[in-house]
């Protein structure tokens, strides 16, 4: 049995003593459970000291990106030695804003997802299709390409470990959710994919979330879908009440 991991990914939003009463509500209730992981994807100035906050707690904390690099001569930059040495316990590698924006390809996914083993970090890979690819057909191609060139490598054991997350494009902080259906055709096809490159038991093992205007009112369906194992959430993540409700529905 997969555990279902809820993720929240503040992107670029709150200041640290929001960060701070955000994580104090999370951690009184408590949300989660056998089974559920709960983890709050922050940006890098609030990791260490929600990472003392979380101690001896249920909830981890993740970075959003960082360098595949372990130091060196890179300018702004956050290499995953810094993120192990602080407690942190994963990191979103890929994220679509990431890839449009700051120019990450597969290629950088790839050296991140092995940098991020090297360094004891669990990755969560983020793939995704564009509504043109998608009107196009060219969805489960596309995926299948993203899937095997950023998990390129990588052993069956740190495949298994891996967290990849589906999040098409066109459905990323526009109210539009893929419907569950659709989401888990995805999922499923991922899971193939892996199954692919490494075997059953390994694809079995792998956590698929789901992320794209993931909340509290849809999170129910999506999380009784075969092959989402869990979200990956942007707005419906800033609010602490709203947080703990998406967490107690993988319950
Ligand atoms: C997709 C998601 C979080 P949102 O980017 O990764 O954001 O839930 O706001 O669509």
């Amino acid at each position: 049995m997969r555990n279902k991991v809820i993720a929240g990914n503040w992107k670029m939003n709150k200041v640290l003593s929001e960060a701070e009463k955000f994580v104090q509500e999370v951690v009184d209730k408590d949300p989660t459970g056998q089974g559920v992981e709960a983890i709050v994807c922050a940006p890098f100035p609030f990791l260490a000291p929600l990472v003392e906050q979380t101690k001896g707690t249920s909830v981890k904390i993740g970075a959003q990106n960082m360098h595949y690099a372990k130091n060196g001569a890179f300018t702004g930059e956050v290499s995953p030695v810094m993120l192990k040495d602080l407690g942190v316990t994963h990191v979103v590698i890929g994220h679509s804003e990431r890839r449009e924006y700051f120019a990450e390809t597969d290629e950088t996914v790839n050296k991140k997802a092995h940098a991020a083993f090297e360094h004891d970090l669990t990755p969560i890979v983020c793939v995704g299709e564009t509504l043109d690819q998608r009107e196009a057909n060219e969805t489960m191609n596309h995926i299948e390409t993203q899937v095997r060139e950023g998990l390129k490598d990588l052993t069956d054991a740190q495949i298994a470990e891996t967290i990849v997350a589906y999040e098409p494009i066109w459905a990323i902080g526009t109210g539009k959710t893929a419907s569950s259906s659709d989401a888990n055709e995805v999922c499923g096809h991922i899971r193939n994919v892996i199954e692919k490159m490494t075997s059953t038991e390994t694809a079995n093992q792998v956590v698929i979330q789901y992320g794209g205007s993931v909340k509290p009112a849809n999170v129910d369906e999506l999380l009784t879908q075969s092959d989402i194992d869990g979200a990956l959430v942007g707005g419906a993540s800033l609010e602490a009440e709203s947080f703990i409700q998406l967490v107690e529905a993988g319950k």
